[in-house]
């Protein structure tokens, strides 16, 4: 069998269904044998959205995303998408061509070192020199992708070794000396974390992407109640708690709810379940949650006091490690007077928002949530539109919340959304937008077209790089520069793509088109006019406590 078809063959055993990829010159014998294959192929607009809705894909199945792109331009396009991958732990798996294998080194023409590039944000990453290799790397990149603390691996392949004959064999097992992920948490340190748990007042889980990752929300939400302590949340973490239980508190941080910020601040213990305290959490390091002990639980022990100092580390399985803590634990029932405290913050410092004349984009994802009864899977750009859809959505279940976390990428919700229909195509799969960053991929719209790729785009459409403009008008004294925006007649360009568009600029009609876009089978794009200078609040200014949030509404 040649190179490129034993690629084929690996990618079928380890049940790949899908991919998203860009042909040229270095993957032509790969592109032959998908001509063959029975494997779904989705032709991406740009490499870009290739990488991005292979996330998508991962977030919304749970299972490996697979991306393809030749060498050069289309292997460098790939690279945010690795990047994005990488920093929010999303298992997918990249493959380029590479140029001729005596060629490497040389600047052939399109020849990019990518493993090189790539180095630092794949969580491995492979040439492949000799043929007879290619199954046991395959094998070994979709093993890493997906076991420990998920993340992107790439292969390069040269387009050399792509058509060179060697026997196929599959292997069995993988067997990787250098890599053995810690599933099981240490008995002793787990055994502490119950006496730390069984002795708090206050205690507060606060949870991560890990938990989704690991398939653990239906353990957490039985430690929560068991314990009788509230649960937050970082953005990765959005779902896996259910946001409409009575223990819920809601995203922290920078633009988390305040009473969570609060909660943990006056907390006597945190329970850390696959969250990396990330500064956007912790806010200011040394003011945060003074009088708190820390257990932190995560399968990345490199995560593990990076931040902040933890009294009880347990590296492992999220799943297996609250399974432990669940049979320990027996006796419990002090918080009673901490979530009375706790119900008192919800009820001093909820969300809000001013109503008004013009469009509030915190009331568009409102009845987004009233008209999908929050059974839908919502992806988000980047900017205010992902901070309003955290905020004004409840998600009750894992996986359906997808957007980038760590990397912050502008353009990651439209190709996402594509891979998350992909994978779950009986869900209402509906990205919520910003005017900027849906310009950042909207080439994908032929994308879905082609495909019929059913999903929906709520732009909230605010004539400006809104976060950026936020910041420039509380930090920056109102100078304005370079944040102003103009847009296509995103109704007309739609339509030119054989989609539908839906432009609102009357609140009255909000919901009525909403509606309409759920009811019509093609892509939607819904342009909403929103008001202009709406914040997000409320806001923890970098470097500050996070308790000390600028609420924005006085
Ligand atoms: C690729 C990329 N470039 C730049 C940024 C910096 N950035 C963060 S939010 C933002 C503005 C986003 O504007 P828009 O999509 O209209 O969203 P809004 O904040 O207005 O809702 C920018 C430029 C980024 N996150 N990603
Ligand atoms: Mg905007």
């Amino acid at each position: 069998m040649i190179g490129a078809q034993i690629l084929i063959e690996c990618l079928k055993r380890e049940g790949v269904q899908v991919m998203f990829g860009y042909p040229g010159g270095q993957v032509l014998p790969i592109f032959d044998k998908i001509y063959d294959s029975d494997i779904r192929f989705i032709l991406t607009r740009h490499e870009q959205g290739a990488a991005h809705a292979a996330d998508g894909y991962a977030r919304a199945t749970g299972k490996v995303g697979v991306c393809i792109a030749t060498s050069g331009p289309g292997a460098t396009n790939l690279t945010t998408g690795i990047a994005n991958a990488y920093m929010d732990s999303i298992p997918i798996v990249a493959i380029t061509g590479q140029v001729k294998s005596f060629l490497i080194g040389n600047d052939a023409f399109q020849e990019a070192d990518i493993t090189g590039i790539t180095r630092p944000i794949t969580k491995h990453n492979y040439l492949v020199k000799e043929v007879k290799d290619l199954a046991r790397i395959v094998r070994e990149a979709f093993f890493i992708a997906s076991s420990g603390r998920p993340g992107p691996v790439l292969i390069d392949i040269p387009s050399d070794i792509q058509m060179q004959d060697t026997e196929f064999i599959w292997p069995d097992t993988v067997e990787i000396r250098t890599y053995k992920p810690t599933y099981h948490g240490h008995p002793g340190q787990i055994k502490k974390a119950a006496k730390l748990i069984t002795n708090s007042k206050r205690p507060i889980i606060y949870a991560g992407g890990g938990i989704i990752s690991s398939g653990a929300h239906l353990e957490l939400r039985k430690l929560a109640e068991k314990i009788e302590a509230p649960v937050t949340w970082t953005l990765m973490g959005i779902g896996a708690f259910p946001a409409t239980h009575k223990l819920s508190l809601g995203m922290l941080g920078m633009h988390g709810t305040a009473y969570a910020n609060h909660a943990i601040t006056d907390s006597d213990l945190i329970i850390a379940v696959g969250a990396r305290f990330d500064d956007r959490v912790t806010g200011r390091i040394d003011t945060f949650a003074p009088g708190a002990k820390v257990i932190h639980i995560d399968i990345d022990p490199s995560s593990i006091s990076k931040n902040i100092k933890v009294d009880v580390p347990i590296v492992g399985d999220a799943r297996n490690i609250l399974g432990e803590l669940l049979k320990q634990i027996k006796k419990v029932g002090q918080t009673a007077a901490w979530l009375e405290a706790v119900e008192g913050l919800k009820k001093k410092y909820p969300l809000r928002y001013k109503d008004g004349e013009k469009i509030k984009p915190q009331y568009v994802i409102e009845q987004i949530y009233e008209a999908t009864k929050g059974d839908a899977i919502i992806t988000t750009e980047v900017g205010q539109n992902q901070m309003w859809a955290t905020q004004w959505y409840k998600y009750d279940y894992p996986r359906t919340f997808l957007s980038s976390g760590g990397l912050g990428t502008m353009g990651f919700g439209f190709p996402a959304a594509i891979g998350a229909k992909m994978g779950c195509p009986g869900k209402t799969v509906i990205d919520i937008a910003g005017d900027g960053s849906i310009q950042m991929n909207i080439q994908e719209l032929a994308t879905c077209v082609c495909n019929k790729i059913n999903v929906k785009v709520a732009i909230l459409n605010n004539g400006y790089l809104g976060m950026v403009r936020q910041w420039q008008e509380l930090f920056y004294k109102r100078r304005y520069s370079q944040v102003r925006i103009t847009s296509p007649d995103f109704v007309k360009l739609a339509e030119s793509y054989g989609a539908v568009g839906i432009r609102v600029t009357k609140k009255e009609e909000v919901r009525s088109a909403i509606n309409k876009a759920l009811s019509i089978d093609n892509t939607v794009f819904i342009d909403f006019h929103i008001e202009p200078e709406e914040n997000v609040y409320p806001m923890v200014p970098a470097g500050e406590a996070i308790n000390r949030m600028i609420e924005g509404l006085a």
